[in-house]
């Protein structure tokens, strides 16, 4: 058996997104901006895909949605078009931001801090987040963005983003949201919650990897980031990626529609795991209040056991997770969003993000509780911090700092 447990890394595409996209490799190839039939006859295809975009976050409009290549290009398109659009060209020089976005979001900040704009990093909560009322407080007249995401990668813990909108309007401080991790996981409804700019991703919903998309509300006056042949009205150059468009429509469409029943059935397999882990397994914790949490997503720690060494005993028994975002994962640090709530370094060390998807089946939670359990028990036998501190409270879950069950 393999069991994938890293979808929010990424998912699998959809067999049937895979059906929808085939034709328009090789049928119908033309370049949509060609005057002739070639190019006009994917036209119905785009026109649809961009109607399940809009419909499926509830915006208002089939203009306010732009696909790009990939969330980090939207997330990098927002904010250095906000530098050059409102701080270059206008009086303002701040961006409001939390610790724990993605680095699309964060390391574009620090190049812009190197441009001399000023950049607020929000730290979060013990659970996670940030509240609204620490965004209010740090938005100054100089204030030209707030870019918070709805939910994050490694916790899974979603943000306050109707307050947060609502801040921002009254404040008439632009809003940006990242919402790679919450869209097709839980509703996002662009009539209830004012955002100006919304960042997602295909592959985060079981489409392809490669394409993205910004909705940009009225679609107000952003500058390209791509400058080129005018390409989607001109907001977006680069000769439209067809089939990937067309899998994007479909993937969002599928994963939004009976979104709550879709939402029960993962946090049913999903609570079922966590339950089981943090009952038989001594002194693990999980991360975050599971009522505000996406459902797919849990991140345990484990005392003693260092995350990379779990990681390696997951992957030999076929099965993969992660130890916070994969982005990341190539160097052996701690945990950055454990550390922001306030985890030890030891702890921080030992994060271990199992991430379902609606394809997880109740065969594969068995096997990964079974197979958890055992390299928890080889991994500790052979852990020298374990053996130093020993279990605790005669190996019932200890009270620390992080949330736990
Ligand atoms: N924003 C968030 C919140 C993400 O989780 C990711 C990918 C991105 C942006 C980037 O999206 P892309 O379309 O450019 O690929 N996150 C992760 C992760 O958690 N583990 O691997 C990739």
């Amino acid at each position: 058996m393999q069991v994938y447990m890293d979808n929010n890394a990424t998912t699998m595409v959809d067999p049937q997104v895979l059906e929808a996209m085939l034709p328009f490799f090789s049928e119908t190839y033309g370049n949509p901006n060609s005057l002739h039939k070639f190019g006009t006859a994917s036209h119905p295809a785009i026109s649809k895909a961009i109607d399940q975009v809009y419909t499926a976050i509830n915006a208002a409009d089939a203009d306010d949605i732009v696909f790009t290549s990939c969330a980090t290009e939207s997330n990098n398109w927002v904010l250095k078009s906000v530098w050059i659009d409102k701080i270059l060209n206008d009086d303002k020089n701040h961006i409001v931001t939390t610790e724990i976005e993605h680095p699309s979001v964060l390391s574009t900040c620090r190049f812009l801090e190197e441009q001399g704009v000023k950049v607020t990093y929000l730290p979060v909560n013990e659970q996670g987040i940030v509240e609204a009322h620490t965004v209010k407080s740090f938005i100054t007249e100089k204030t030209a963005l707030v870019s918070v995401m709805w939910a994050n990668n490694e916790t899974g813990m979603i943000f306050p983003i109707k307050e947060i909108g609502d801040i921002c309007k009254e404040k008439g401080v632009l809003f940006h949201t990242d919402a790679v991790q919450a869209v097709g996981k839980i509703p996002v409804d662009l009539q209830e919650v004012h955002v100006d700019f919304l960042s997602m991703s295909a592959h985060k919903f079981h489409g392809p990897k490669g394409i993205g998309a910004l909705y940009i509300k009225n679609s107000q006056e952003l500058s390209p980031l791509l400058n080129g042949g005018e390409h989607m009205g001109g907001r977006r150059s680069g000769t439209l990626n067809v089939p990937y468009i067309v899998g994007m429509g479909k993937a969002i469409e599928i994963a939004t529609q009976n979104i709550e029943a879709k939402m029960a059935d993962i946090r049913a397999k999903r609570d079922r795991l966590e339950d089981a882990l943090l009952e038989t397994i001594p002194e693990t914790m999980t991360v975050g209040d599971r009522e505000n949490r996406t459902p797919n997503t849990i991140l345990i720690s484990i005392r003693g056991v260092e995350g990379e060494g779990m990681l390696w005993d997951l992957n030999n028994g076929q099965i993969g997770a992660s130890t916070g975002s994969a982005c990341a994962s190539e160097d052996l640090e701690a945990n950055t969003v454990m550390l922001a709530i306030g985890a030890d370094n030891e702890l921080a060390h030992t994060g271990i993000r199992l991430s379902l998807s609606r394809f997880t089946t109740d065969e594969e939670v068995d096997y990964v509780i079974e197979h958890f359990k055992n390299a928890v028990s080889r991994l500790r036998a052979i852990s020298s911090s374990y053996a130093k501190v020993g279990p605790t409270k005669g190996g019932e879950v200890q009270e620390c700092e992080l949330h736990h069950h």
